[in-house]
């Protein structure tokens, strides 16, 4: 059961952490599993921008969608844990889509700003995160970084991003001064947020650190439509659910400045390239 103050923080800010919902024992297995499919060469997304000579990430990929083949995967993808605190944090029964497994080792590039229903084109409403943190994660490792009450923006118009600092090549402007949160968490710890929340990663400037996380990825309950990457979406029950498959085409929002204060003007328009999220 979560507490008002949590649901007040999932209401101003757009996420929340839930401390300790899986034990050290699970994350232990999770994170021996997802090393032994990397040992073995699994299925994993080799879209890395502009990539060195050496990049960790071509060691290291990040898996994605692994519940389609990984029992392991779907298992946690359907945990009651996520289930009840997203259906307590929307009031209502997500689908779920996607899972991904990031490995982010030791001198890894971070991921740009970004909002997630830019790829998941859930609609009506929106997509939600649940990401897990298998190793301690904070700002010398490459935590999650969020724009408190961006949950209520709508989609931006994407940028070229640095890929010096991100293995993605877009991201979204945020106005000068905008607060950051650095998401630091502890093996275990969840962090649930809403798919409008601009969010990304640093880089892991650690040398001996890997920066591990589980993520989850669902559409709120009464959505008809997702991008075309993420069907089937099941149902938290593992039955598979038929939703329509959304416009690759979408409105999106820039940044003006209106007599000192920005906001955003609806007059963009883009379309999704990118396979997956
Ligand atoms: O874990 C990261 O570095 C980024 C993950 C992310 O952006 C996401 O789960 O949507």
């Amino acid at each position: 059961m979560l507490t008002e103050e949590q649901k007040q923080t999932w209401q101003e800010k757009g996420y929340l952490i839930l401390r300790g919902l899986f034990s050290p024992a699970e994350v232990d297995f999770y994170r021996d599993h997802f090393m032994a499919l990397n040992a073995q060469g699994a299925q994993a997304s080799r879209s890395v921008a502009e990539p060195k000579p050496g990049d960790p990430l071509l060691k290291y990929p990040r898996m994605i969608h692994m519940h389609r083949w990984d029992k392991a995967s779907l298992d946690w993808m359907l945990d009651k844990r996520i289930r009840d605190t997203m259906v307590e944090l929307v009031g209502k029964e997500p689908y779920a889509v996607q899972t991904m497994f990031y490995f982010k080792p030791a001198g890894a590039r971070g991921q740009a700003l970004h909002q997630d229903n830019y790829y998941l084109r859930a609609q009506p409403g929106t997509c939600i995160a649940a990401w897990m943190a298998v190793d301690r994660c904070d700002e010398a490792n490459g935590c999650l970084q969020l724009v408190p009450g961006s949950q209520n923006w709508p989609l931006l118009c994407t940028i070229k991003a640095d890929t010096r600092e991100s293995f993605t090549d877009i991201t979204v402007p945020i106005p000068e001064g905008t607060p950051v949160e650095s998401a630091v968490m502890e093996p275990g710890d969840v962090l649930f947020f809403n798919g409008a929340v601009v969010h990304g990663s640093l880089a892991n400037r650690t040398t001996d650190r890997f920066r591990r996380s589980l993520i989850g990825h669902y559409v709120e309950g009464d959505a008809q439509q997702v991008g075309k990457w993420y069907h089937p979406a099941l149902r938290m029950d593992g039955t598979r659910i038929e939703l329509e498959t959304s416009p690759d085409g979408m409105k999106c929002g820039t940044w003006v400045d209106e007599d000192g204060v920005e906001r955003i003007e609806m007059t963009g328009f883009e379309m999704v390239e990118k396979a997956s999220e």
